[in-house]
């Protein structure tokens, strides 16, 4: 379905909500189905339970792939643009990608994985990384992608919760100027992996690695001595597609599930309508395939839609911070989809970078991951955009599968710091602590969806009750975000950040429960909290409070090693930026920590820290205020 108009748009907004079935059933009859579905849907947000297009018959990847290798097989599917600007990039054609594809999905099954099998993914951004990918979807094997960047731990925590059996990856990874040993990663996550059998191990970087015979096997040879097609498995609508992990307020990471069919749908209609994709447009989506945005619209929604993927495997500011505008203009790119942290990076190196690039083929501008501010925005809409790209601030979650809030470009009046509206199919809500509903425009409360969409979380991998808890009993009969949210005068959507346990650092989701366990790990440390605050490019900053045993000076080792202990639990990326040795926390008497003054503190609103008398030691917080106000 493609919606061309605002009125278009109010229509279908209309018919979805007077008949979402009907609505998602026209939209689901443009893929290629096995078998047809019975029934639309079966839902209930009392007892969780949601099945789309149900008793349907379909395998993702002969709409990714066969449909378009069928149609246009010498049309780009995916460009590649290595770390390196002085290495050649890589066009793969949609029959090339089907190719690869089918060969790699029988070296899976020689290495015995079979349908609802799980495969562990830890690879940098490379075209093998998609591959292995859509390999494991193509035999109905569930795809586990782990981001680059989580550590040994992580990924066997990760393996471990879903019992993969196999795990793919590559010798190393570069990203700007440093090199990553992957292979060695997975190795030291293996030593507590009892359930992985195999790893295959792409060459990219030719780091030396260690391969454990009958274990450990290359890529490029394996492919080699298998055959060139593979046909589709016949998966069912709710067979599960992948597993990816995401935070949450505890310490532990779930294991999103999303499901065959509805994801299909749900991906490539958000794709076509949100940027207004025309055939032949170049979209680029600097996300890692490890995120959720990565799956959703570097990989499967493009190539729903028989799109041109754009897959870059550096970073924006390698070997300058022109290099996004360099791969603008290099393969004449027409989407561009990045997060606000990297426009705020880039803001931050000056305009003498966007000099002499040719960024003319720019038509539709998207940001994700975080709420957008002003000036960002504007710096976006003005420079790149130079006036006369709509931006579409697309709201969306890991548990939503695909945008849920977000201008339609060209169509939707954009304004900034605005998600707008919902997308046609997407009910919201705002309540308040009680789970009122709130009515009415100018309001602020809490985002609940208060209707299933295609591509709604199942399950958290082997805990529904986790999931049921989570999403759906705070507000029983609702699915809830974990976001605060205002509705303005207009009944546009503008997101206001997560109202639990859960920051947002440079588009990252990390719980604060993990990097306190993280911290709590370290020896010598008694107790730790852990809070966000306003940071200017990575949008929150992490600062910790941090109790030892001993008294520590100011620039002591233990700072140092704390940094070091949560780089190897969770992974650099949620290293805090400030660690601040305090003698105690502020608690109340039960023994509760009150974050809400540690968020005061860390935001720098030390005469706003509202009623401190409650607290078993009111005193505390004086020195806090005073130890942050040295950091
Ligand atoms: C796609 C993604 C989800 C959380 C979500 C929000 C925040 C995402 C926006 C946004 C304001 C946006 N999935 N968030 N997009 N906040 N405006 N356009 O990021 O699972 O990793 O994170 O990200 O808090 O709940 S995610």
């Amino acid at each position: 379905m493609r919606i061309r108009t605002i009125e278009d748009y109010h229509e279908a907004y209309k018919d979805s909500i007077e008949d979402p079935k009907t609505f998602w059933a026209a939209i689901a009859q443009e893929f290629r189905w096995k078998k047809p579905w019975t029934k639309v849907l079966d839902w209930s947000f009392d007892d969780y339970n949601v099945k789309w297009f149900r008793n349907g018959k379909l395998n993702i990847t002969e709409n990714c792939l066969d449909r378009h290798a069928e149609n246009k097989p010498n049309h780009p599917a995916l460009i590649w643009e290595p770390n390196d600007p002085e290495d050649e990039p890589e066009i793969i054609t949609y029959k090339v990608l089907l190719d690869r594809v089918c060969r790699f999905a029988n070296v899976l099954k020689k290495h015995g994985v079979t349908k609802g099998d799980r495969v562990c993914i830890y690879m940098p951004m490379i075209p093998e990384l998609a591959v292995a990918v859509l390999a494991c979807a193509r035999i109905g094997a569930i795809h586990s992608v782990i981001f680059g960047g989580f550590s040994a731990q992580s990924i066997s925590d990760r393996i471990n919760d879903s019992q993969c059996e196999l795990v793919v990856t590559t010798d190393g990874a570069v990203r700007g100027a440093k090199n990553i040993p992957m292979k060695e990663t997975v190795d030291d996550a293996l030593v507590a992996c009892p359930s992985v059998k195999k790893v295959i191990v792409a060459t990219h970087t030719r780091t030396p690695v260690s391969m454990i015979k009958g274990r450990d096997y290359w890529w490029e040879s394996e492919v080699k001595h298998v055959e060139a097609e593979c046909p589709a498995e016949e998966m069912d609508s709710e067979d599960p597609l992948f597993i990816l992990y995401t935070s949450g307020s505890t310490g532990k990471p779930k294991g999103v599930v999303h499901t065959c069919g509805g994801y299909m749908v749900f991906t490539s209609y958000t794709f076509e309508n949100v940027f207004q994709y025309h055939p032949g447009d170049v979209f680029f989506c600097t996300a890692d395939v490890g995120w959720i945005t990565g799956h959703s619209y570097l990989v499967y929604g493009p190539l729903l839609s028989g799109a041109i993927t754009v897959m870059f495997e550096g970073i924006p500011t390698y070997p300058d911070a022109g290099r996004l505008w360099d791969i603008v203009d290099r393969h004449k790119v027409n989407i561009l989809y990045t997060a606000p942290t990297a426009i705020r990076s880039l803001m931050g190196f000056g305009l003498e970078y966007l000099e002499g690039k040719d960024l003319s083929s720019l038509k539709v501008l998207g940001s994700v991951g975080e709420p957008i501010n002003e000036e960002a925005w504007h710096w976006y809409n003005d420079h790149i955009g130079k006036g006369k790209c709509p931006i579409v601030d697309t709201w969306w979650q890991t548990e939503t599968g695909g945008i849920m809030i977000s201008p339609l470009a060209g169509i939707t009046k954009t304004k900034p710091s605005y998600a707008t509206l919902p997308l046609p199919g997407v009910q919201l809500e705002l309540v308040d602590e009680n789970g009122s509903t709130i009515e009415g425009n100018g309001v602020n409360g809490n985002l609940c969806i208060t209707y299933p969409w295609p591509s709604i979380i199942r399950t958290t991998w082997g805990d529904h009750e986790r999931c049921k808890s989570t999403y759906f009993s705070t507000y029983p009969g609702k699915y809830f975000t974990g976001d605060g949210c205002m509705r303005d005068e207009d009944g546009y959507y503008r997101i206001t950040g997560r109202v639990d346990d859960v920051l947002n650092v440079s588009g990252h989701r990390i719980g604060t429960a993990e990097v306190e366990n993280a911290i709590n790990s370290h020896t010598g440390v008694v107790e730790s909290a852990v809070v966000g605050y306003p940071h200017d490019v990575k949008g929150q900053g992490v600062h910790a409070f941090v109790i030892c045993e001993e008294p520590q000076d100011e620039d002591s080792m233990m700072k140092r090693d704390i940094l070091m202990t949560v780089s190897r639990i969770i992974g650099p990326i949620a290293k805090p930026d400030k660690i601040q040795i305090v003698s105690g926390l502020p608690k109340t008497r039960s023994g509760k920590i009150m974050r809400r003054i540690l968020r005061k503190i860390a935001e720098g609103e030390y005469n706003n820290l509202g009623d401190t008398s409650t607290l078993l030691d009111p005193g505390v917080v004086d020195e806090i205020v005073k130890g942050a106000k040295e950091l």
